[in-house]
């Protein structure tokens, strides 16, 4: 079932149940469990274990084209598409990555598959392995979610005990073999760049794109980077069919997707629904606004999306279109609730804060211009803004925008951008009492 909804769930495999959440250490992690339901079936099928004639490489990319996956990280990028871009060709190394480098604030989905559901992991990466002629694969782990790394190995260890990873896997001329390697907190090496850098043993800074990590990746070899829940869909599409997934959620936006519902709501937690599902429907199952108080605002896709006024976001669906539509994006799907006791300049002081502590210092737009929003924002907060600030902030804002290496620089500039945009006349009343206090004084 998913959460609470009560409706059939497409999706039992990866349904995290709301116990996981209050903290609870699943049982059912284990290889046996995966496989008594149904875990391990769709790598039999593409190896022709079960009875089949096997699938090829161009068969597993284009189930996943069918299917609409799209990834689950921030960009929503086709995965069908992004696995087409590797050069199975190429002769020598390729490699898959996955990115569990969880650090957008409000996301907290990866480490509980991680926890609860390692194996699906791993298998989706060992069929991606098949589908794009790599040889290995690693699962970089966010640094501050070290359990979630111990149990992706302990994982590890039963798959390759199995004979699911390795040389000749099920006795096939497939080999395949899968490393986790975990990081330490740095936001940042979520950037995919960054975290092959990370991965290689240097500092995590972004490389610029292109060449893009599908012709020059992991120790400069084709590497294709898909996030956790990215790889988590893919063994349920294979066992079922791109077009099964594909009506779980709507057109162009297959399958469901987890939600980390946080902030004003009664029961926040990670819930796991149809894509296209209403945005009311997901605040109801989160339990609705806190008691006594009214929706006032909504970051549809942690902390990098603009914020949606409350009215516009109970007009939209949770897909990639709807939020797109309504000026923002469904991101990795970290939804922050905040009602109408919200002040959003002390909203927007915090998250400035988080970007200018988080970039890596490379390019000077965002090395300069995050401590700058950052300052400007604190000093309106604070009761010292100016009447041309909020000009500034703009103007700081939108000459961040597009003129750096990776995406942390649009990240903190567009939510700067659409608060203004939304709540202006309160980044005006905290200016405008500033001013009187100055003049009384
Ligand atoms: C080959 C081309 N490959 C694109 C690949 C590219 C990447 C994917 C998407 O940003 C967003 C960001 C954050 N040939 C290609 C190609 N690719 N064109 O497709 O690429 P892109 O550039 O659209 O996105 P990105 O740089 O991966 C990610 C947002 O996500 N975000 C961040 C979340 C952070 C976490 C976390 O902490 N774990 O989830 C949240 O909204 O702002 O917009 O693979 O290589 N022509
Ligand atoms: Fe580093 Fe910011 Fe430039 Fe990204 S945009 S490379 S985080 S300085």
């Amino acid at each position: 079932k998913f959460a609470a909804s009560g409706q059939e769930t497409c999706f039992h495999d990866r349904h995290i149940e709301p116990q996981i959440y209050a903290g609870i250490d699943g049982s059912n992690w284990s290889i046996k469990d995966y496989e008594a339901r149904g875990g391990y079936q769709a790598l039999k099928k593409l190896l022709g274990k079960d009875g089949s004639a096997g699938l090829t490489q161009d068969e597993v990319i284009a189930t996943l084209k069918e299917s609409s996956l799209r990834g689950r990280g921030g960009a929503g990028f086709p995965t069908g598409l992004k696995w087409s871009f590797m050069p199975r060709q190429f002769p020598g190394e390729k490699y898959v990555v996955c990115n569990s480098d969880e650090g957008e604030p409000g996301t907290c989905k990866d480490r509980e598959i991680l926890m609860h559901n390692p194996h699906t992991v791993i298998e989706g990466m060992i069929i991606a392995g098949f589908a794009m002629g790599a040889c290995a694969g690693y699962n970089y782990i966010h640094g501050e979610i070290f359990q979630a790394y111990e149990r992706f190995e302990a994982a590890l260890d039963e798959a390759r005990a199995a004979g699911y990873l390795g040389k000749n896997i099920m006795g096939s001329d497939f080999s395949f073999d899968l490393f986790a390697h975990h990081g330490f907190g740095a936001y940042i090496c979520g950037e995919e760049t960054a975290l092959l850098e990370s991965l290689e043993g240097k500092k995590g800074q972004p490389r610029f794109k292109p060449p893009f990590p599908a012709s020059f990746g992991l120790y400069g070899k084709p590497t294709t980077i898909n996030n956790t829940e990215t790889f988590a869909a893919v063994p349920w599409i294979i066992r079922n069919g791109g077009q099964a997934y594909l009506e779980c959620g709507k057109p162009n936006n297959g399958g469901t997707k987890i939600y980390s519902v946080s902030g004003d709501v009664n029961l926040p937690g990670n819930y796991e629904v149809p894509m296209g599902t209403p945005f009311s429907k997901l605040l109801e199952l989160a339990g609705g606004v806190r008691t006594g108080r009214k929706l006032k605002a909504v970051i549809p896709g942690g902390s990098s999306s603009p914020v949606v006024p409350g009215d516009v976001m109970m007009e939209c669906t949770m897909d990639y279109d709807s939020i797109a539509k309504a000026g923002s994006m469904l991101g990795s799907g970290a939804v922050i609730v905040m009602d109408d006791s919200r002040d959003m300049v002390e909203c927007l002081e915090r998250l400035s804060y988080f970007y200018q502590h988080e970039s890596c210092g490379q390019c000077t737009p965002c090395r300069e211009g995050t401590g700058w929003l950052w300052r400007v924002v604190k000093r309106i907060n604070q009761g010292q803004g100016r009447p041309e600030d909020i000009a500034l902030l703009d103007d700081v804002a939108f000459n961040i925008m597009g003129r750096t290496i990776c995406a942390l620089g649009d990240a903190a500039a567009m939510p700067v951008r659409a608060m203004i945009k939304h709540y202006r006349h309160e980044f005006e009343a905290k200016i405008a009492a500033a001013q009187t206090a100055a003049k009384a004084a």
